[in-house]
């Protein structure tokens, strides 16, 4: 007798930081989610889907429940709550530790209301002494009542079969939501902006990376005939008419990328151009090439950097960056 179909939502929730980016790229297998070493990196629901012959899970990557200072951060603190109510089966990450402060019994309150299966994600173990795990488990397993608790590296997919594993034995028969192919609700456009952001996240230090954002000004294909035609990427004729060719094989695709970095204060805009220009540079040659890879052609990438004073504070210009407007407050 063949198995039946399970499919259902999984929400990856927990604080800022503890990986749960990595783990749900490292869980379907390719980079979606930027990361990054700096808290707050994920600012929006971010859906993936991994398909099987067991079945389909579409995972929710959330941003990380913190303390919020504006607009903002109370926008990413809602939408993580907001994702609780939306799934089948919730992994709560947390990483190794003897400890849990204010922050865990806050997020255990969350999740007790919700009454859905919660499994804790001990990420990050090897970072710590293999001898602890077993101890700060148990601690965990003392601040509430998990279905399992997993020990696991995202980010070196050590044990993540095991959570597939897990996920599956609690989700209930049904249909395939996405078809096989599909890997992500995120456009090709958004994926380009949240590049851009995660290379300026990692290239710049302190507070500047939290206070910046990333909007796409225009995103437009071209496809060129290679030989006498053919320019260069990056010259000054990214904006040239479409030319159309005949032969896939004599033609290459040119993606023309305008985009622009916002930044809360001018003594910030200093520091993302850098001086001569170097830091933009860095930050502008690191993106091309990492959406070089996303979208499988050229790019001509186009960077520039504008002030707006507390724009996280700014409900208009929040809704003009793509967050969901019946979430701002
Ligand atoms: N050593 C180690 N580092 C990890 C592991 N998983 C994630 N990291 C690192 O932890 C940092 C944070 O990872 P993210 O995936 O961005 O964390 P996040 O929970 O999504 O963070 P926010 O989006 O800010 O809430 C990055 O530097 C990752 O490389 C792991 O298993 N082991
Ligand atoms: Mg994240």
């Amino acid at each position: 007798m063949t198995k039946k179909f399970k499919s259902g939502f999984v929400g990856i929730v927990g604080r800022p930081n503890v990986g749960k980016s990595t783990l749900m790229n490292h869980l379907i297998g390719q980079k979606i989610a930027i990361t990054s070493g700096k808290p707050q990196t994920t600012r929006n629901q971010i859906r993936t889907v991994y398909t099987c012959e067991e079945g389909q899970i579409i995972f929710l990557d959330t941003p990380g429940i913190h303390k919020a200072e504006n607009k903002l951060g109370e926008y990413m603190d809602d939408v993580a709550y907001e994702t609780l109510a939306q799934v089948d089966v919730i992994l709560w990450l947390v990483e190794p530790s003897a400890f849990s402060g204010a922050g865990e019994k806050f997020i255990a309150s969350k999740l007790k209301l919700t009454g859905k299966p919660v499994i804790l994600i001990m990420n990050k173990v090897d970072t710590v002494d293999k001898s602890k795990v077993p101890e700060y488990m148990q601690m965990y397993r003392k601040l509430y009542p998990f279905d399992e608790i997993i020990p696991v590296s995202a980010l070196r997919s050590v044990n993540l079969d095991s959570i597939l594993e897990a996920i599956f034995e609690r989700l209930p028969e049904g249909p395939m939501y996405y078809d096989e192919e599909t890997v992500t609700d995120q456009t090709q456009r958004t994926i380009a902006s949240e590049i851009i952001r995660e290379k300026a996240l990692r290239c710049l230090k302190e507070e500047v990376p939290h206070g910046i954002a990333v909007e796409i000004l225009s995103m437009k294909e071209r496809v060129r005939r290679a030989g006498k035609n053919r320019r260069g990427a990056g010259s000054e004729e990214a904006d040239g008419p479409v030319l159309v060719t005949d032969g896939a094989a004599e033609s290459d695709i040119i993606w023309d990328i305008d985009a622009v970095i916002i930044t809360e204060k001018d003594s910030h805009k200093g520091i993302i151009i850098g001086k001569g220009g170097s830091m933009l540079k860095r930050i502008g040659t690191q993106s091309r090439i990492a959406i070089e890879e996303m979208m499988e052609a050229k790019v001509n990438l186009k960077l520039f950097v504008k002030v707006r004073k507390d724009w996280r504070d700014n409900a208009g210009i929040l809704r003009n960056l793509g967050y969901d407007p019946k979430q701002i407050r």
